[in-house]
C-alpha cells in the first residue's frame, strides 16, 4: 500500500523534529517556510495529507487550498493565531496544536523576566562585564519582587502556572479572565484589565493571540498600571498596543518591562533597542530542549493518530 504524505514546514532543531520517525510511517516532503510551498511539485503537492507546521506566517484559505487532499494541520506551538481555523474548517481540514508541555517553561521565563526588570538583572551583568565596578561602586537599587502584588491577564494554563510560581515568592495574586475562575479563594478576580492593572505592581499578558485580543493592553491598562508598574508579556507581541507601550517606556509612565514577544518578530522596533527599562528575550518561552522535544513528539502523535483513527490528540479548542 502507498504511504500516506506529509509536509513538514519549518525550521526545527533536530530534537523539535524526528525526520526518521516521520519517514518510517509517511512520504515526506520538508520546506522551511510557507513562502517555499511554491518549489513542491504539483503531483506531490496534491497527496499531501497532513502539514506538520512550525512559523508565524498567516496560514490560511489561499495556503490551503493548494492542499486538495489535506486533512490536518499540526501546529508547532500552543498558539495558532496565524492559521485561520475558520478557513480550515470550511475545507474540512482539522487543526491540532501542543497545550500543556510547555506550560512550565513559558511560566518559567515569565518569572525570569519580572526578574530581570525587577532587579535589573542587565544592568548588574553589565556592572561586572564592564570592569568598571570598583570605580562605578555598588549598583543602583532596584525594586523587591517577594510579597509583592502581580496581576495575571488571562488565566488559562500558563497563566495558571505563573500564578503557582509566584505565590512560593509570597506575592498576592490578582486575574482577569473572561469569567471568575475555581482557583484559591485568596487570589482576587477582576472582571476588565483596567481595575486589574490599578490594584497591582506587575501585570503579566498570558492571554491568546490574533484579532479578539489585539491591542487588549491598551494606553489605558498602561495607565492604570502607573510609573511603578511592570508588565511582562509572554504571549504574543499582538495582545499590547506596542506603540503606547514604547510611549510608556520611553517616558517612563510604567517602571519597566519584561518581554519575550513582539510585533513583528524578528525585526523589532528599534525603539526597544534604545531603552533600559526593558529585559528582553527573542520568543524562547517554550526553547528548552525537553519542551521542544514534547512539542514535536505531540505535533507527530497528532498527525499519527488522526491519519490512522479520524481522532487527533489535541484539537484546537474551536474544533473540540
Ligand atoms: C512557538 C509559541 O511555537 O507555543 C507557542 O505559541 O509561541 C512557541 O512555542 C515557537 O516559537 C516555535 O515557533
Amino acid at each position: 500500500m502507498e504511504k500516506t504524505s506529509v509536509l513538514i514546514i519549518g525550521k526545527y532543531a533536530e530534537i523539535e523534529c524526528n525526520i526518521q520517525r516521520y519517514e518510517s510511517h509517511f512520504v515526506v516532503t520538508q520546506v522551511n517556510n510557507l513562502e517555499e510551498i511554491g518549489q513542491i511539485r504539483k503531483a506531490e503537492r496534491v497527496k499531501i495529507k497532513a502539514i506538520a507546521f512550525k512559523g508565524h506566517s498567516r496560514f490560511d484559505l489561499r495556503i490551503i487550498k493548494q492542499f486538495p487532499s489535506l486533512v490536518i494541520i499540526a501546529n508547532f506551538g500552543v498558539g495558532y493565531d496565524t492559521i485561520s481555523v475558520l478557513d480550515a474548517k470550511k475545507l474540512g481540514v482539522v487543526v491540532t496544536y501542543t497545550p500543556d508541555v510547555l506550560s512550565d517553561d513559558v511560566a518559567d521565563l515569565a518569572l525570569a523576566l519580572l526578574f530581570g526588570v525587577s532587579r535589573q538583572l542587565s544592568l548588574g551583568l553589565d556592572w561586572i562585564k564592564s570592569g568598571l565596578w570598583p570605580i562605578r561602586g555598588e549598583m543602583p537599587l532596584n525594586k523587591r519582587v517577594s510579597g509583592s502584588t502581580c496581576g495575571i491577564v488571562g488565566l488559562g494554563r500558563i497563566g495558571f502556572e505563573i500564578a503557582k510560581r509566584l505565590e512560593s515568592f509570597k506575592v498576592k495574586i490578582h486575574y482577569f479572565s473572561r469569567k471568575k475562575k475555581n482557583v484559591s479563594k485568596d487570589w482576587t478576580y477582576y472582571d476588565n484589565p483596567v481595575d486589574l492593572a490599578k490594584s497591582v505592581e506587575t501585570l503579566f499578558v498570558s492571554i491568546i493571540g490574533g484579532p479578539v485580543t489585539h491591542g487588549f493592553i491598551s494606553t489605558e491598562v498602561l495607565k492604570a498600571l502607573g510609573p511603578k508598574g511592570i508588565l511582562v508579556n509572554i504571549s504574543r507581541g499582538s495582545t499590547i498596543d506596542e506603540k503606547a507601550l514604547l510611549n510608556a517606556l520611553e517616558k517612563k509612565r510604567i517602571f519597566g518591562a519584561g518581554l519575550d514577544v513582539f510585533e513583528n518578530e524578528p525585526n523589532i522596533n528599534p525603539r526597544f533597542l534604545q531603552l533600559g527599562n526593558v529585559f528582553m528575550q527573542p520568543h524562547q518561552g517554550s526553547s528548552t530542549r525537553e519542551t521542544r522535544q514534547a512539542m514535536g513528539d505531540l505535533q507527530f502523535n497528532n498527525i499519527l493518530h488522526y491519519l490512522g483513527s479520524g481522532k487527533a490528540l489535541t484539537l484546537v479548542p474551536e474544533m473540540q
